[in-house]
């Protein structure tokens, strides 16, 4: 008897395998959960995190909290999905897995933030990484300006760590932020909305890349190289899924920091164009 005919006897019946045939969960890789939005392109969004899963060897799930219209050179238009199927999709997932680390990218709608506040208090989800994804790298706003507010006050006080870059951090803390100093007052006044890190991404000033993290007490500096080139799609999103997946493995916030910052770095040097114009992409 062939597969295909054991399968179509009426007896045959998965449930009657011996139990030594279940499989050894044992094996089974850590599940870490991406909410964002999602890029058709692969360069950034729940598609990304998932290849950044991969590679760190966790198990990626990626629930999809807004969808894009966009391509190599750019976001066209933006849609929420609505905060009540969010809710469907986080709750339908978690009654059969709960993820030891959930990272969350662009959520564009205050109802949005909302519910994933709500779920990451309701699940108690350890290790929330938050990139307050405010807009797209070519300028799309991928956040509404009522849901910046609901981040500040719902979604920062559930976060583990937050990861905002320059630009970010002056939204969020409402200081200018051009220098090294500008980044520590803005992780202070961050910090105080109560995640337990903030990292300031100091990318975007002048130099090799030097980022801040920040736990209500100590300021560690956390440096890396420039890799040069023409501008990479992603790689915030990159950053804060790596983090999360390190988290998950139990690497220390710190060194969780350090490896995805590595890690990017590796990416980014093997960035490639999709297409003649627009930005390039990472490579895995
Ligand atoms: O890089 C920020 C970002 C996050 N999420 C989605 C995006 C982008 C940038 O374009 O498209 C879905």
């Amino acid at each position: 008897m062939d597969r295909l005919e054991a399968y179509l006897q009426p007896d045959t019946c998965v449930s009657e395998e011996p139990v030594a045939n279940l499989p050894d969960i044992t094996l089974t890789p850590i599940p870490v959960l991406s909410i964002g939005g999602s890029d058709p392109s692969g360069g950034a969004g729940i598609q990304l995190d998932l290849k950044v899963f991969q590679v760190i060897d966790v198990h990626g799930m990626a629930v999809p909290a807004a969808l894009t219209a966009q391509g190599p050179t750019g976001v066209s238009s933006v849609l929420a999905v609505p905060a009540k199927f969010l809710n469907a999709q986080l709750n339908r997932l978690t009654q059969d897995v709960k993820p030891a680390a959930i990272k969350t990218g662009m959520l564009y709608s205050a109802e949005n933030v909302a519910a994933v506040a709500g779920f990451i208090q309701s699940e108690s989800i350890r290790f929330s990484v938050v990139d307050p994804v405010l807009a797209s790298s070519t300028g799309a706003p991928l956040l509404k300006n009522d849901a910046v507010t609901v981040l500040k006050s719902a979604l920062l006080p559930q976060a583990f760590m937050v990861t905002p870059n320059l630009r970010e951090a002056e939204i969020l803390s409402g200081l200018s932020v051009k220098d090294a100093d500008g980044m520590k007052a803005a992780a202070e006044a961050i910090w105080s909305m109560g995640p337990r890190y903030v990292v300031v991404k100091g990318g975007h000033l002048l130099g090799d890349p030097e980022d801040l993290l920040y736990d209500g007490k100590r300021f560690i500096s956390i440096s890396g190289h420039r890799a040069g080139g023409p501008p990479v799609h992603g790689t915030g999103c990159a950053l804060s899924s790596a983090i999360a997946a390190y988290l998950a493995k139990g690497v220390s916030p710190e060194e969780a920091v350090r490896g995805a910052k590595r890690l990017i770095y590796d990416l980014i040097q093997k960035a490639f164009p999709l297409t003649r114009g627009g930005q390039r992409y990472m490579r895995f």
